[in-house]
């Protein structure tokens, strides 16, 4: 048990539990027309595979159409819907939409019947799903997708190493090139098509021109081919300028409206389709932290998605077009700047002068995957354009896998949301979908960052956000309690105390992470020059804008438009107004929205400075308790993994002193007022520095600024 397999380890059900309900399948499965790299073949050989091995019978298995007509009892059968359709036997009058399912249980007779091939393996996998957890009852169901974009983005470097990845090394590069052993790649596939993924992006947003040379093209090829099987299509990240005299050196220029640029672009667009004809398309990040863009040369953001979106359309292919734009060397001391205000300052004006094919892709809030933030005020403003909401299921500034956060009440905070566009419900994730506004294309974009890790995310715990993000992105209104506890009884087992426990810690723990980082909306107090790890509520004042605007008796960023940087006016006026106001901004979001007296009295009736004494307490309190939690399932969960999350949930549980005390002791220091429950300051457990005997040509330095020293 090392993880390798995630949720789909088809573990065998006790005897008691499967003989039954195994001795009433019948002796076939047929997998309707299926050729060996499509994904019905596909999913032939996982039901073949996944039934032997919960159920432990091994049911023989048919690709032939004429299959159908030699037996007369029952099957376990998957098709696509112009497959089924073509037996004549029964009518299917379902609404099925590309990569929907219909899957009907009836004892042991199984249909599963797909929009497409991918929607026929996601039904298969459905039923083994259901099957797996020990669920055996009879089913009718039609299961279509919220929205057709449901993509993963990895940001994955050719020489093998991944921004923001925690996980080890690259599985699709190495040294440069694309990886020669792929095996780790088409078992990727094999886990995001289990939850319904249809699409990946394989290289960092930060991109290197070289994915574009001959060589990466056919290295592209045989991950796309990998890939295939499973009805994930790829894509890649593009560096804006990879043409030009910085890049591939092919062309003089790379402004989007220069002829030699655009025949470039189509030349290496029609060479990617010649040789991978179903090619998902590209990934752009633009003027954005250093990378070249359209601005440069005083064209649009639109000019430059379209560049793309022109060269992609004949052949079909989409364009996520990045809005996370925004001066990267901002001055904190201009205080009405804000980085919060960028994404709607550069893209709001540009509504209805993308292509068709163009999708903007906007991180769910204005900065930058934070504990907290409001939803993005720019979803509200984009109704002729295509949108996709940006989420992270890498946690970077969330404890990157070393801490348990299960994350997706975090993204349902954004995706519930109503922006009232126009006075109507406007939910976030129904303008994603494309409902709200008619839009045809549109969805979801999770940054997952896998790695040579036996488990993928390095954290056996943290694929519980990797299963529940696919979920979502098919069906945003789901569940994420009961989300998380199907992937429990696929990853874990069906043990009540098993599921029960890693329920109560994983529910716990965003909660607890932001009590123990960053309260009322400051964000996530990491250090912000490179890791985004460990507590640094002295550095937040940078060129990078992620600001606190704390000083000896104040805290907050003031984003009203009455006296501050204008952002509450970015949403529709009738959200506009409650951020606007003290009053009626929620207290988690408090400090995001307004600039208030440590000694401001919040909704509780707390002071925002006893607030953060306590939720720190709380916070770190909270993950204590994971570790007695955990230990208790000894026996119950197999050696090694038990070994593994202990040795995570125990550092979390350090960690998150650590936190609470740099935290708590930089405000007290700061601000000179007391904890009402005298615990801030005090260190029984710990040695300081000043009381240890140095050698070794250690000395003591003052800390610089003193509020960060645990002493004064
Ligand atoms: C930030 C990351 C940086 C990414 C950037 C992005 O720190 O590594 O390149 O986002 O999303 O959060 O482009």
């Amino acid at each position: 048990e090392n993880g390798l397999s995630g949720w789909l380890r088809y573990a065998p059900l006790p005897d008691g539990q499967r003989q039954q309900y195994a001795s009433s399948l019948p002796s076939h499965i047929v997998a309707l027309n299926s050729t060996s790299t499509s994904p019905v073949y596909t999913a032939g050989q996982e039901l073949q595979d996944g039934i032997q091995r919960i159920l432990g019978r091994k049911l023989k298995i048919s690709q032939e159409h004429s299959a159908w007509t030699s037996f007369n009892s029952s099957f376990v059968l998957v098709g696509t819907l112009s497959a089924y359709d073509k037996l004549g036997s029964q009518n299917l009058s379902t609404d099925l939409v590309p990569d929907g399912f219909w899957l009907n249980i009836k004892g042991g007779a199984v249909t599963i019947v797909g929009q497409n091939g991918r929607g026929a393996l996601y039904g298969a996998f459905e039923y083994l799903s259901r099957i797996a957890q020990g669920n055996f009852a009879d089913a009718d169901i039609v299961s279509n997708p919220d929205a057709p974009i449901r993509w993963v983005n990895e940001w994955d470097n050719m020489d093998g190493t991944i921004e923001r990845g925690y996980a080890g090394r690259s599985i699709f590069f190495a040294n440069g090139s694309v990886a020669t052993d792929l095996t780790r790649v088409s078992q990727y596939a094999r886990l995001l098509a289990s939850v319904r993924i249809n699409g990946i992006v394989v290289n960092n947003v930060n991109a290197n021109p070289r994915m574009l040379t001959n060589e990466t093209i056919a290295g592209l090829k045989r991950i796309a081919d990998s890939m295939r099987p499973y009805g994930v299509r790829v894509g890649i990240s593009l560096n804006f300028a990879s043409p030009g005299p910085d890049g591939l050196k092919e062309t003089a220029t790379f402004d989007p409206l220069d002829p030699t640029v655009i025949a470039w672009w189509e030349a290496k667009t029609n060479q990617i389709y010649q040789q991978i004809p179903d090619w998902a398309g590209y990934l752009v990040k633009a003027n954005s932290e250093g990378q070249p863009g359209p601005l440069t040369y005083n064209r649009t953001l639109a000019d430059g998605a379209n560049l793309f979106a022109r060269a992609l359309r004949p052949h079909g292919g989409i364009i996520m077009f990045r809005a996370f734009v925004y001066n990267s060397n901002m001055n904190p001391a201009v205080w009405k700047d804000d980085r919060a205000n960028a994404a709607y300052d550069f893209f709001k004006e540009l509504d209805g002068e993308f292509l068709d094919n163009v999708i903007v892709q906007i991180k769910y809030g204005p900065i930058d995957f934070q504990v907290r933030e409001p939803a993005s005020p720019l979803f509200a403003h984009l109704p002729n354009t295509n949108a996709a909401i940006e989420l992270q299921i890498t946690q970077e500034y969330l404890g990157q896998q070393d801490h348990l956060v299960y994350t997706p009440p975090l993204w349902k905070t954004i995706l519930d949301f109503d922006m009232r566009v126009g006075g109507k419900p406007s939910l976030v994730r129904d303008i994603v979908s494309g409902q709200r506004f008619n839009r045809t294309l549109g969805g979801y974009a999770g940054v997952v960052n896998v790695g040579t890790n036996p488990n993928w995310l390095g954290s056996h715990l943290a694929m519980s956000n990797l299963y529940a993000y696919g979920r979502l992105a098919w069906d945003p209104t789901g569940d994420v309690q009961s989300l998380l506890q199907d992937w429990i009884r696929l990853t874990f087992g069906s043990e009540p105390s098993v599921v029960k426990v890693i329920t109560d810690i994983s529910m716990a723990s965003w909660p607890a992470y932001e009590n123990y980082t960053g309260n009322l909306g400051i964000q996530t107090l990491t250090d912000i020059l490179y890791t985004h790890f460990g507590p640094c509520p002295q550095c937040q004042e940078n060129r990078w804008g992620q600001w606190t605007r704390a000083d000896k008796s104040t805290i907050g960023m003031d984003r009203t438009v009455s006296n501050g940087t204008g952002n509450s006016g970015q949403y529709p006026p009738e959200v506009a107004a409650v951020f606007e106001n003290l009053e009626t901004t929620p207290d988690n979001l408090l400090l995001w929205f307004h600039h208030v007296n440590y000694t401001h009295r919040l909704h509780s009736g707390k002071t925002v400075i006893q607030h953060f004494y306590d939720a720190h307490y709380d916070g770190a309190a909270a993950a204590q308790t994971f570790v007695p939690a955990w230990q208790s399932l000894q026996g119950k969960v197999d050696g090694a993994r038990f070994d593994d999350v202990l040795f995570k949930l125990r550092f979390q549980a350090g960690h998150a002193l650590v936190w609470r005390d740099a935290v708590a002791g930089y405000y007290y220091n700061l601000s000179g007022i007391a904890d009402e429950a005298s615990r801030v300051g005090h260190h029984p457990y710990r040695i300081e520095a000043e009381s240890m005997a140095l050698s070794g040509g250690y000395r003591p330095v003052a800390v610089d600024p003193f509020e960060a020293a645990s002493n004064s």
